[in-house]
């Protein structure tokens, strides 16, 4: 179980199968989020014929509502989703930190005010693996800081190693080993800090690791040296994870990289906002242009939205605030991401990665506004 088997290589992408007990993965993969145990809008139904293959779960969300003891009498997140296939947790820790209020972080964990109730809730790497269990996914995540940016060095530093020693406590609760809990590396944009962090990380061989700690304000000048440091030095078998990245050319310059796993809140949301992901950029559907326009949002996709309306329908029903408009934007752009990532392990396949995203980056930035 949690074989990685990479299947080909062209420059660092590669391209590998991600055996998990809910189903075997192909990587690079998008992972759509389904923080409140729903991709917002979208069916599991939907997800499966979109070419979803691994939904993210949040512990920070689900532990305050409904809990994870609801959750685990449905049979974890599969039953009481109805999504049948693999799922990953996050650990809460990020989470706590963007969304929680008056935190308190020590060596002991994090102390938080649920910002549903303004209730204390203490969470401690010990808690966050059995809420994890409970939610039942097939990958758990460690419970790990991300700190803020920009934050003082020797913060990231102390930060960092408390990590690690959080890792250990992670990987001392007794778990059900059908779930494979990666490790998260942290270190800001230090490569200094990265390469701490990774000497600390590595020795625990989990099946996975994460970069972490990234696409938190800095620019992508500053992150992306440190998604190539971090990458190519993380071991050839085993899934690399960039944690929060989803925008397309952040897809296919990590994959460049070699990383194999992301997630993001981006398709959705931008979708619920009225943009929808091309080839060409992002096009706006709340402007006036597409309102006089009979073509599909995106001729080349296959979703449903796009084999059945108009953009012109589409930006009536965002204009009408039809809820149609969302759910439709959200299928599209998750299908978008979905089809990027299944066009880069084709290319990959071929030993020509480089071609392709450069012939993609090409029309795509061109297209911009
Ligand atoms: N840690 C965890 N979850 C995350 C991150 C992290 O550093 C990020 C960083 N972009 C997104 N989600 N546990
Ligand atoms: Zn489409």
């Amino acid at each position: 179980m949690f074989e990685f088997t990479v299947q080909a290589r062209s420059g660092r992408a590669r391209t590998a199968q991600f055996a998990t007990p809910r189903g075997t993965v192909q990587t690079p993969m998008f992972m759509p989020v389904g923080t409140q145990g729903t991709v917002k809008g979208i069916s599991p139904q939907e997800l499966t014929e979109i070419g979803s293959q691994m939904i993210l779960g949040n512990t920070y969300h689900l532990m305050l509502r409904p809990g994870e003891a609801l959750v685990e009498a449905h049979g974890g997140l599969p039953g009481f989703t109805a999504y049948p296939g693999p799922f990953l947790t996050d650990s809460g820790g990020f989470q706590v930190m963007s969304l929680g209020h008056m935190r308190k972080i020590t060596e002991e964990g994090v102390v938080f005010k649920s910002h549903l109730d303004g209730s204390l809730v203490n969470l401690t790497p010990e808690r966050s693996v059995q809420v994890q269990e409970a939610l039942g996914a097939d990958v758990i995540m460690a419970f790990d800081e991300c700190p803020p940016f920009p934050a003082e060095r020797e913060y990231i530093r102390a930060s960092l190693e408390r990590t690690i020693r959080w890792l250990e406590r992670c990987l001392t609760i007794k778990r059900k080993s059908e779930q494979a809990l990666f490790a998260i590396v942290q270190g800001g944009i230090h490569e200094d800090l990265r390469q701490r962090s990774l000497d600390l990380t590595l020795p625990f061989g989990t099946p996975g690791f994460a970069i972490g700690g990234l696409a938190v304000g800095e620019s992508k000048e500053e992150m992306f040296p440190a998604v190539a440091f971090t990458a190519e030095r993380l071991p050839e078998n085993k899934p690399r994870y960039l944690m929060g990245v989803g925008h397309p050319e952040d897809l296919v310059a990590g994959i460049a990289l070699g990383v194999d796993m992301f997630d993001c809140v981006y398709p959705t949301r931008t979708g619920r906002f009225g943009y929808a992901l091309t080839d060409v950029g992002r096009l706006n559907m709340n402007s006036s242009a597409p309102r006089r326009q009979l073509e599909p949002i995106d001729p080349e996709c296959d979703c449903y939205a796009c084999r059945h309306y108009t953009r012109a329908y589409l930006a009536h029903l965002l204009r009408a605030e039809e809820m149609l408009a969302p759910r439709m934007l959200s299928l599209h752009n998750l299908r978008y991401l979905h089809r990027l990532v299944e066009r880069a392990r084709e290319a990959i396949s071929r030993g020509q990665f480089t071609e392709w995203a450069t012939e993609w980056g090409d029309t795509y930035f061109k297209g911009q506004t």
